[in-house]
């Protein structure tokens, strides 16, 4: 298939790209717009150019998959000097997500015709690395440096409306009429000189702007690399000449996309793609209509899932055993969306028109109708089973029940019903209506269609999914134990809790476990019988040390809730390590972090050979989108793999005697070492 094409439009080029599914600018793309370019300088009939592309989008930048490989000629930048050199104007014509080297080559352009719905960005700092083909030189020409700034290190993309008003986009064309528009505003311009050249154009810039925004962004921007190159590079669009800038841009990409961390942000935007790829389910796997949701228990979990429904239009009644638990929990939905409208996330019509959707009652009868229920009550095997004993008389045939539990034998729940394969585990992540991820837990007997229906619902609500098999906590859950684990015994050996919270913090992560553990309430499941201090928390909860909400729990808070190490709790630690005759010692950062994350690597490695993931980049996906794992560092297996699996496995047996009576080393792990392979 030829992937570029040309037109004749009277005295206009049209210059078409069909290379899908994105229109990426892979070599052939580069090499046919070289082409185009050359035979429109040739030929003194052709007045103007215009370049468009077939498909869903507007070319969505560099192509991704030749990252990494010897680039072949035309490379981005020199195709982009071409165009812009040209003496006749050259039209973008653009619809869908102009992204990274799309905006770059639209910008190269001399002019931009763009329909409204269509988004202009330049999201590379997403993977670690910067616009390389004059997008940090070009775009703070055309929109200012302070408007490059938030969108080249923020990453986001703007609306050709918003483009149109900060003269990024030159023209706005009906949604159904792009070609013909471009051409008739290429025949416009066509004998307009001299030619509008972002590259000749001077950014804008306020003084001190730039440090006052490393200063408001500082706290997005720690452990990154590329944001700081982004801004380094826009502030040679503003200092130096076009020339210069691009060499200061040539330099600064050359070093970050050869990074680890761009490997890892790379790594990362394939593996959230692959992980919605279920190995053996035939892509013509029919899938079960949703029409309506149901959900039982209004806590928390219940009403973040409802949210996710409603959002998409989806009606979704809700089930609670009593009222003042229903009204609770509709009051907690009302007060979510509330805050959506006072962020801008959502407007009033969006939330009545979900808020209409909601049905609330105590009445199983009224899931009667529902193609999918999913359960949210207290995560207890009896509780559940109860409640899929009855939702299994009340659902109608066909109708799907999920169940969110965290840890739980999803077999175990289905056992009670008579459809089996219509169960499996929907397990999302608290808040359930922002956290990204959700994993799809596979029953022994879950249908094809089941699962393959729990996916794309997925991809509707804007859920990142995981495939995950049945076994304590799954994939997440599984591997955070060994680190929650080790954490609990380092500080009864010595480490304090701001010790282990630092190493975390460090690496990355956005809280320590004991910050997370003040967070969510160390009362979580407490027995409530303060003469029982069977565990640290059990010590901490009987001297009223709840956690953040009791103003101290592993620390102390003050009325901001900004946290201090706290001396009594380090004693009542100290004091509950002495009644085990626990010696103390000094511990080493380096212990913290193998004794941690080490030992999840390990338990990723099982969970992997125990067949409960399909790969191990879903596993990485499960950490960076559930629970807060650097994406400059790839997920816990990619991460191994970059400081190298006989690392691993070497700091592992240095802890051997530290990591307690039940730990043992994953063979697949020793095995991968010793052949010096990697997971990904
Ligand atoms: N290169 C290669 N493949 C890509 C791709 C790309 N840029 N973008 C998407 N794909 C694949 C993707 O892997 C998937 O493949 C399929 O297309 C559909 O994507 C020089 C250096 C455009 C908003 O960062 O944000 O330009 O799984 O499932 O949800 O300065 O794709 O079907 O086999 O995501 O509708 C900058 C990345 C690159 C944009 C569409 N550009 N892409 O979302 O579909 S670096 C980006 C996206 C660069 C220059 C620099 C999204 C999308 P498969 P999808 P979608």
């Amino acid at each position: 298939m030829t992937i570029i094409t040309t037109e004749r439009a009277g005295d206009v080029l049209v210059v078409i790209s069909n290379n899908p599914p994105v229109n990426a600018l892979g070599h052939a793309v580069r090499d046919g717009l070289a082409k185009a370019i050359d035979a429109a300088a040739a030929d003194p009939a052709i007045k103007a150019v215009v370049i468009r592309c077939e498909g869903r989008t507007f070319f969505a930048g560099a192509d991704i998959t030749e990252f990494g490989k010897p680039m072949k000629d035309p490379q981005l930048p020199e195709l982009l000097e071409r165009i812009e050199a040209l003496d006749k104007p050259v039209v973008a014509a653009i619809h869908g997500t102009a992204l990274g080297g799309g905006l770059e080559t639209a910008l190269a352009c001399h002019y931009r015709v763009a329909v409204p719905s269509a988004k202009l960005g330049l999201p590379e700092v997403k993977l670690g690395i910067l616009p390389g083909a004059g997008g940090t030189q070009r775009l703070p020409r055309v929109v200012g440096a302070e408007a490059a700034l938030e969108m080249i290190v923020g990453g986001a993309p703007i609306g050709a409306k918003k483009a149109a008003e900060v003269g990024l986009v030159d023209r706005l064309a009906a949604e159904d009429n792009l070609a013909a528009e471009a051409i008739a505003f290429a025949r416009e311009v066509a004998d307009k000189r001299p030619l509008p050249r972002t590259s000749e154009r001077k950014a804008a810039a306020e003084p001190g702007m730039f440090e006052a925004f490393r200063a408001k962004n500082a706290k997005k921007m720690k452990g990154f690399e590329a944001p700081e190159a982004c801004i380094e590079a826009i502030q040679a669009a503003v200092d130096l000449p076009f020339r210069e800038g691009l060499e200061v841009e040539r330099r600064l990409i050359a070093k970050l996309i050869v990074s680890d961390q761009s490997k890892a942000q790379r790594h990362i935007f394939f593996a959230e793609r692959a992980a919605a790829k279920v190995d053996g389910l035939p892509t013509d796997t029919p899938l079960i209509p949703v029409k309506s949701v149901g959900v039982i228990g209004a806590g928390t979990m219940g009403g973040g899932i409802a949210m996710n429904f409603l959002s998409i239009g989806v009606p979704v009644t809700i089930l609670e055993a009593e009222q003042a638990a229903l009204d609770r929990g509709v009051g907690v939905i009302a007060k979510n969306y509330a805050n959506n409208v006072k962020s801008g996330r959502m407007t009033e019509a969006q939330v009545e028109k979900a808020m209409a959707l909601l049905k609330p009652t105590l009445s199983y009868d009224d899931l009667a109708q529902a193609d999918l229920v999913i359960e949210a009550v207290f995560e207890n095997m009896d509780v559940k089973k109860e409640v899929f004993a009855r939702l299994d008389k009340a659902a109608k045939p066909g109708a799907i029940l999920a169940t969110n539990t965290s840890y739980l034998d999803v077999d175990e729940i289905a056992s009670v019903t008579a459809r089996p394969e219509y169960v499996l585990g929907m397990h999302f992540f608290s808040p359930a209506n922002v956290m990204k991820l959700l994993e799809v837990v596979r029953g022994a007997k879950t249908s094809d269609s089941v699962l393959a229906t729990a996916m794309a619902l997925a991809k509707q609500i804007r859920k990142i999914a995981v495939v995950a098999g049945v076994c304590h906590g799954f994939i997440g859950n599984r591997m955070l134990k060994p680190r929650q684990d080790q954490a609990g015994q380092l500080i009864l050996e010595g480490a304090k809790p701001s010790d282990v919270d630092r190493v975390f913090l460090d690496f990355g992560f956005p809280m320590g476990p004991f910050q997370l553990a003040d967070l969510a309430g160390l009362d979580i499941g407490w027995h409530r019988d303060p003469t029982r201090r069977e565990t640290v928390r059990e010590a901490l909860c009987a001297e009223g040390r709840l956690g953040q909400k009791s103003g101290g729990g592993f620390y102390d808070y003050d009325e901001k809730r900004q946290r201090t190490p706290s001396p009594v709790a380090e004693r009542i630690i100290a004091e509950f390590a002495a009644a085990k005759g626990i010696p103390q010692r000094q511990i080493s950062d380096e212990e913290i972090r193998e004794r941690c994350l080490y030992t999840m690597v390990n338990e990723g490695a099982k969970i992997l050979e125990e067949g409960k993931a399909q790969r191990a980049s879903d596993i990485d996906v499960v950490w960076v989108y559930g629970y807060g794992w650097p994406v400059y560092r790839g997920g816990p297996m990619l991460w191994a793999d970059q400081i190298g699996l006989k690392t691993v496995v070497d700091g592992l047996k240095r802890q051997a005697d530290r990591l307690g009576p039940d730990f043992s080393l994953s063979p697949l792990l020793v095995a991968k070492a010793e052949k010096g392979e990697t997971f990904n």
